[in-house]
């Protein structure tokens, strides 16, 4: 590597939202320069960064070679792309880059459940918090939900650690070394970040990096990990499954979550809704008995634990109409779960339309044939969509997510379902997913 050192800059931080913040107040409670970079004219994090740090030096707007060529390490946002040029040229001149899930992953000696996938992660991130709670364990759940995880290192510490990560965090991270790691599922997202489904699932597969057990989903193969014998893997799925892995098992025409083959506790009793909420549940039972949570403790969560908002969220029912906010439905393989889970026989409208990130909709033609009565779309890929999916359902397009909900509330009968489950992120109209949900429900209210 050429650099001029006379003119080393020290940490730049690449980024200046949430995690860029986490990284400001990590360095400068070492004692450590930073230059903080971002490629946004007003990025979201620059008064705060300015009020308590007034003295940081800040670059904004399009990222210079020099900076990023001279820094001694580049700490990486996650909404940054590795590929973008200047960034891409550093790496590739050896300059050390690394993320905040590394950096922390290092520093801490108590266990960390990791936990990735395409979609589930929050939830199943959420419940294991309340299990751990409920089980008594003194538990913190952060990371890609909300919550940087530096920002821990200042905090009280606690016994475990329950981390949401995103392949974005992943892509930096190179020694995890979890306690328990796990990929709930796989399927395409963030096509506009990755070349390809493979490099999506080697992005997600590195949270596995020297991990000392793994939990399995067997309904999703590209979830399985290739680990060493030596490395305990916890498996679970929707069937029964083999001695000590958790399924469903049917006994006297009711279905039980079950362990080992040996009933747990009757579905019926999950608060959870949707098939796919199964799964997430059997998900955290396996995860929580790897880390060693009592089972009473964990079934009792299942059966209190509603769900977080805008994620299959009942709103309300109107002249027997329900109407659901899935808000967070922002990638097919979401979608498709959303319409499976609630769905019954072509019981259901859906609203869905945004920015696709490069999505293939023909996959959600099998779900949309099976359980769709009326598809409506809005936002920047609607075109797209009704091009892909009018041949399998009446399609309509909308200019707005109100415009949405009236043709809907218009076009149901009693037993329907309106569902928003975007399969896209909200970018184009909104601030972001909670926005767009929040704007669904004002408007399911204002059917009243
Ligand atoms: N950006 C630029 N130029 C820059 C830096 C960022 O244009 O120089 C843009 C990015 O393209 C991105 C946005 O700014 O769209 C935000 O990027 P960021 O890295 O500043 O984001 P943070 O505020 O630090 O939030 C990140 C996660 N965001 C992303 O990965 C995009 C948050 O996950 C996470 O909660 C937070 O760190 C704390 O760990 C959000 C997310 O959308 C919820 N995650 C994706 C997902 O869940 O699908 C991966
Ligand atoms: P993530 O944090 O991975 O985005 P969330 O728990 O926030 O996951 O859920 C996001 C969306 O994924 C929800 O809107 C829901 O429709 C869908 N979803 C939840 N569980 C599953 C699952 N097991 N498989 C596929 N989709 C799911």
């Amino acid at each position: 590597m050429q650099i001029d050192t006379a003119q080393q800059q020290g940490k730049v931080i690449v980024g200046l939202g949430k995690t860029g913040l986490s990284y400001a107040r990590y360095l400068h409670s070492k004692n450590e320069n930073f230059t903080v970079v971002d490629s946004r004219k007003n990025p979201p994090g620059l008064q705060e960064l300015t009020r308590i740090f007034p003295d940081a030096k800040v670059e904004l707007g399009e990222f210079k070679a020099s900076t990023f060529l001279n820094a001694t390490e580049l700490l990486v946002s996650p909404g940054v792309d590795l590929r973008e040029p200047v960034l891409a040229k550093a790496i590739e001149q050896d300059v050390p880059v690394t993320g905040d899930i590394n950096i922390f992953a290092q520093k801490i000696t108590a266990p960390i459940v990791a936990i990735t996938g395409s979609n589930a992660k929050s939830t199943v991130v959420s419940l294991l918090g309340e299990m751990a709670l409920q089980a008594g364990v003194d538990a913190v759940v952060a990371g890609n939900i909300g919550k940087p995880v530096l920002d821990l290192l200042n905090e009280n510490s606690a016994k475990l650690y329950i981390l949401e990560i995103s392949s974005f965090q992943l892509e930096t991270t190179t020694m995890l070394g979890a306690e328990v790691a796990c990929v709930l599922n796989v399927s395409a997202d963030h096509m506009d970040r990755y070349d390809s489904l493979l490099d999506y699932h080697a992005a997600k597969h590195r949270v596995f990096q020297a991990c000392k057990q793994a939990v399995v989903n067997r309904d999703d193969p590209l979830s399985a990990p290739l680990l060493p014998a030596s490395v305990k893997q916890w498996r679970y799925g929707l069937e029964e499954g083999d001695i000590n892995e958790f399924g469903l098992i049917d006994d006297q025409g009711e279905s039980y979550l079950a362990f080992n083959r040996q009933a747990l506790m009757p579905v019926g009793e999950v608060k959870l809704a949707g098939q796919h909420n199964l799964s997430n549940a059997l998900a955290a039972l396996a995860i929580g008995h790897a880390v060693g949570l009592e089972m009473v403790a964990m079934l009792q969560t299942l059966r209190e634990f509603s769900g977080l908002p805008h994620r299959c969220q009942w709103v309300s029912e109107i002249a027997g109409v329900s109407y659901y906010n899935d808000s967070k439905g922002t990638n097919v393989g979401a979608c498709n779960a959303a319409l499976i889970g609630l769905g019954k026989i072509n019981n259901v409208i859906l609203i869905a339309g945004g920015q696709g990130k490069g999505a293939e909709f023909h996959d959600l033609k099998a779900a949309l044939k099976a359980h769709g009565k009326l598809l409506i779309v809005f936002g920047e890929d609607a075109d797209l969509i009704v091009s892909t999916l009018h041949k399998v359902i009446n399609t309509e397009k909308v200019v707005s997510l109100e415009e949405a909900v009236k043709l809907a509330s218009e076009q149901a009968e009693a037993g329907d379902i309106v569902l928003l489950s975007p399969a896209c992120a909200s970018f184009d109209m909104f601030d972001n997913y909670e926005k767009r949900g929040e704007a669904f429900i004002e408007a399911v209210e204002a059917l009243h």
